[in-house]
């Protein structure tokens, strides 16, 4: 009988879309789903002559060639685990697991022991693109077991995005580091999406401009050093119309939600001692828009000044909200980085920077003309400590810091909450500050815990007794 060459259990929109993108590369896949009627409904959808559907987990994996490949595309948490533990009975030595599923790398981590036990490799993945990336090429940052990685690379090749013919994947580094790199992935996609509603909320508020106009402005920077997937996709949103004709924009709540891999990079930036603030506010701005009844509240209760919006030169302005964008949007893929750095020590990964930002050059939500020079960067110094510090970051800080400074402060000025860009400008000049403030909460700190201070004129650890003279 002949066997297939990989199989994928989850026919949820992820699932059913990668057992395509890999069909239709000339593999054969052996699919499953918990809920036999959504294997049922996919082939009924799609009868491609490379997809063979199993009702039986025992028949599911029992038609893959050995060693046999299997690719999860549950949900992350309890599902992935449950799923887990149904196959291992079926499993033999060698044979590989590979969690596509946006989980926790420290769930993956306790995964990959449990399944070095049973001598089954692991494969922990972040998979990046949605809907249309898993079928038509996703961005893929596989970690975990190397030796699964080298047997499973040829498919994961042929389905990744490509650019300029490169492929989107490479391994990244062992136990959780494939699903480390997704969650911070994760972040700065939190990030971008903030800045740019934060420039949206400009141009309609500061700008008056109407939704067409808003379109062709992010089709302009789309052009330009903004490029990216989610300029992209931001200026097809502005055109778009529902069947009452009204802009869909318009009648969406603004209420934001999220899945939690936000949250993780936070949650992980904070045990790290990193200052990780534009992807904090980001995932904060999410949680004070879904206080939607408090803020309708408020609104008509709290004070704050009538916006004037700008009249003259709107073009000037137009553009300094651009280098705002564009700077801020640096700064945050900066902090990301610094947050990958810095787990890398920790966790002894290995990261290699430079060919993370060549895996999110294409097929993922981050996609963006940045990266190409992020990979430059980390290609000359991977152990550099900044982004900001690089010849080509700072020459475009140094040049656009007036222009974010001027929006921030303009902004504020007229009541308009801008969290992101906020905290983009204080992270600049606070990391650009040589003498801070820091040394009065040192102060503090020994004052009322005798926590002790160092200082500027001599070595060594002290501790004032403040009360007595
Ligand atoms: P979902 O995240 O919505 O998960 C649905 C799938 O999980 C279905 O196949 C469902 O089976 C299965 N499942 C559940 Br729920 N509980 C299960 C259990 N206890 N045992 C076995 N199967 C179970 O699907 P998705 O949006 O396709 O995402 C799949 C994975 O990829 C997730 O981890 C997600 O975070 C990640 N991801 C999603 C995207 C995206 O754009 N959607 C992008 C990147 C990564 P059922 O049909 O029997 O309920």
């Amino acid at each position: 009988m002949q066997k297939n060459d990989i199989g994928v259990i989850g026919m949820a929109v992820m699932g059913r879309n990668l057992s395509l993108n890999i069909a239709n590369h000339g593999y054969h896949v052996s699919i499953f789903n918990r809920t036999a009627t959504k294997t049922k409904q996919m082939i009924a959808k799609n009868n491609h002559k490379n997809i063979f559907p199993y009702f039986q987990i025992q028949d599911f994996v029992n038609s893959l060639s050995s060693p046999k490949c299997i690719l999860l595309m549950v949900k992350s948490g309890k599902p992935t685990d449950e799923t887990i533990s149904t196959i291992i009975p079926y499993l033999n030595s060698g044979d590989i697991i590979i969690d596509g599923g946006n989980s926790f790398y420290k769930d993956t981590i306790v995964r990959y022991q449990l399944l070095l036990k049973h001598e089954i490799r692991f494969i922990g993945s972040g998979i990046s693109g949605g809907e249309y990336g898993a079928l038509t090429g996703p961005a893929i940052m596989p970690g975990g077991s190397k030796k699964a990685y080298d047997i499973i690379f040829p498919i994961l090749k042929k389905i990744s995005a490509k650019f300029n013919e490169e492929p989107c994947v490479s391994y990244v580094g062992p136990d959780g580091a494939g699903h480390y790199v997704k969650m911070v992935h994760n972040g700065i996609e939190y990030a971008d999406m903030q800045l740019i509603s934060e420039t949206y909320c400009i141009l309609k508020k500061l700008l008056n401009l109407s939704n067409k106009n808003i379109s062709k402005i992010f089709d302009t920077w789309n052009q330009g050093e903004l490029n990216s997937y989610l300029i992209e996709i931001t200026k097809n949103i502005f055109t778009k119309k529902d069947n009452s004709g009204e802009y869909l924009i318009d009648i969406i709540l603004d209420e934001a939600v999220g899945k939690g891999t936000g949250k993780w990079t936070c949650q992980e930036a904070l045990s790290l001692n990193q200052p990780l603030n534009i992807i904090t506010e980001s995932v904060f701005a999410r949680y004070l828009s879904s206080l939607k009844s408090q803020r309708m509240l408020a609104s008509q209760i709290l004070a704050g000044p009538n916006i004037a919006p700008i009249v003259y030169n709107k073009e000037d302005f137009i553009e300094k909200l651009r280098q705002a964008l564009y700077l801020s949007k640096i700064i945050a893929y900066t902090q990301g980085f610094a947050q990958l750095s810095s787990a890398s020590k920790k966790y002894y990964w290995n990261l290699n920077c430079s060919n993370i930002a060549k895996i999110f050059r294409s097929g993922c939500i981050i996609q963006s003309s940045c990266l190409h020079e992020i990979v430059k960067i980390y290609k000359y110094d991977n152990v550099i400590i900044n982004l900001l510090l690089s010849p080509i970051f700072q020459e475009i800080a140094n040049k656009y810091q007036h222009s974010l400074r001027e929006v921030v402060s303009y902004s504020i000025m007229q009541g308009i909450s801008i969290p992101a860009f906020s905290s983009a400008m204080t992270y600049y000049d606070g990391y650009r500050t040589e003498k801070s403030s820091a040394n009065l909460i040192q102060a503090q700190r020994d004052y009322f815990g005798a926590h002790t201070y160092k200082r500027y004129d001599k070595a060594g650890i002290y501790h004032t007794n403040w009360i007595k003279e």
